[in-house]
């Protein structure tokens, strides 16, 4: 008689296996992913499924899908038979929905990722934006005390380096000034202190990570690096020949999302609750973003005021325009990020894996490819 054999990837995982003398006497790990659509949401999820976790996310009802970045992980049976990945409706402005999943899913760890985290957007969304990234997360936080689960469950803040805003220190670590710049920086500055008050008050394990940029293929179309890399593929594939951008001196430290979902991962392991920075501790300014994108498929870059009358001559396809457009602009700038990750080398044991030029690399590959397969893309 055959026997129907379900792959399950917890099964492929020693540490979860229940002959693992480690394992005796351990709670299943149960994760809850509010932002599972997101750029880090997708990254992490994946990961937390490869190490034997259930992962439940909480997902926005749109009038499209807005799966595009976990459908693989969906459709993959391997991963999804058995439920060790299921999806909710819900919204961090709905206190109820919040609630109902936490009391359902009953996790053992929360990842609170979901956030309007356009920053110049959230200059046009402010009311919004504060309700989502600041109230939003008091209302996870109550909503974990509600299903009496506060000693029970472990949870993560995706704090930011938009924290920082206006220069005060650099490099920026655990003990700088914050100093926001924006409604987002503004909502996520109560949502940091929100996290701490409910650690010290209830005695929850609460930690915010204080992530610096981290980008890669999956990162929002709308945000510098990867509106460039797309501009560099639709260049390449002569659909392009000028790239308007804001700000080109802005310096940010970008490292790569697939990284720091890690170190999000590893704050929640940690013997105790603690903040922080998770940077590479480099920084680069849009217009060395934009040098090196270009670079990767050798044109050369024309910048706004530098001889545009003669470009209009040139015949040469080996050049691109770069153009400031001050539609881009913030009413509020941050000139520089640069983060000091000391902290979570030592005490968490992480290091960035991927270089800058890895990162600008991986990304102008991946839009070429994308819109090889989809010029529409
Ligand atoms: P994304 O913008 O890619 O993803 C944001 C996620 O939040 C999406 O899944 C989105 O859902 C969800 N979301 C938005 N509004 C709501 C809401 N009202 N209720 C529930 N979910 C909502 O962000 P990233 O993945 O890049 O970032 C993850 C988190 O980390 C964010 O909180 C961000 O502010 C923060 N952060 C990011 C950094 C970065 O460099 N990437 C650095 C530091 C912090 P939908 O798909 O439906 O829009
Ligand atoms: P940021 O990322 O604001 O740092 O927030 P973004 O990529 O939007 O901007 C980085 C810098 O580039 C400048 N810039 C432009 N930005 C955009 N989006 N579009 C342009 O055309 C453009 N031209 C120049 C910006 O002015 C800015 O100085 C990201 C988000 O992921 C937040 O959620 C997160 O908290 C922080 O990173 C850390």
């Amino acid at each position: 008689v055959s026997k129907e054999i379900v792959i399950d990837c917890r099964d492929m995982n020693p540490e979860n296996s229940p002959t693992a003398s480690s394992n005796i006497n351990r709670k299943p790990k149960i994760a809850l992913i509010t932002g599972i659509t997101g750029q880090d949401g997708s990254y992490l999820t994946e990961f937390l499924l490869a190490k034997g976790y259930e992962v439940h996310g909480i997902i926005r009802r749109s009038s499209s899908f807005n799966t595009g970045r976990i459908n693989h992980l969906y459709a993959n049976p391997s991963l999804h038979k058995e439920g060790a990945m299921k999806l909710h409706y819900g919204d961090l402005n709905d206190s109820s929905s919040l609630v109902k999943i936490i009391a359902s899913v009953k996790p053992t760890e929360i990842y609170n990722l979901g956030a309007m985290s356009h920053v110049k957007i959230s200059f046009d969304l402010s009311e919004y934006t504060a309700d989502v990234d600041a109230v939003g997360t008091l209302r996870l936080l109550d909503a974990i005390r509600t299903c009496g689960l506060e000693k029970d469950v472990r949870f993560y803040q995706a704090s930011t380096s938009e924290l920082y805003g206006k220069v005060q220190e650099i490099p920026q670590s655990e003990t700088t000034p914050f100093y926001p710049r924006s409604p987002y920086a503004a909502a996520k500055l109560y949502a940091y202190w929100i996290t701490i008050n409910y650690r010290e008050a209830y005695n929850m394990f609460a930690v915010n990570g204080i992530l610096f940029n981290h980008e890669s293929p999956r990162r929002g179309d709308n945000f510098v690096t990867r509106k460039i890399t797309r501009s560099v593929a639709k260049v390449h594939l002569k659909q392009q020949e000028v790239l308007e951008l804001g700000s080109l001196d802005s310096k940010r430290d970008w490292g790569h999302a697939r990284d720091y979902i890690e170190a999000m991962w590893l704050m929640l392991q940690h013997d105790t609750p603690e903040d922080f920075v998770i940077a590479t501790g480099e920084a680069h300014s849009v217009r060395e973003f934009v040098d090196a994108a270009f670079q990767e498929i050798g044109k050369r870059i024309i910048w706004e005021g530098e001889g545009i009358n003669e470009i209009g001559k040139e015949e040469d396809t080996g050049i691109v325009r770069v153009i400031v457009n001050p539609k881009y602009f913030r009413p509020t700038e941050v000139d520089l990020l640069i983060g000091n990750p000391k902290k979570a080398e030592e005490k968490l044991k992480w290091k960035p894996k991927t270089t800058f030029k890895e990162l600008v690399k991986e990304m102008v590959a991946s839009d070429i490819e994308l819109m090889r397969k989809d010029p529409t893309a």
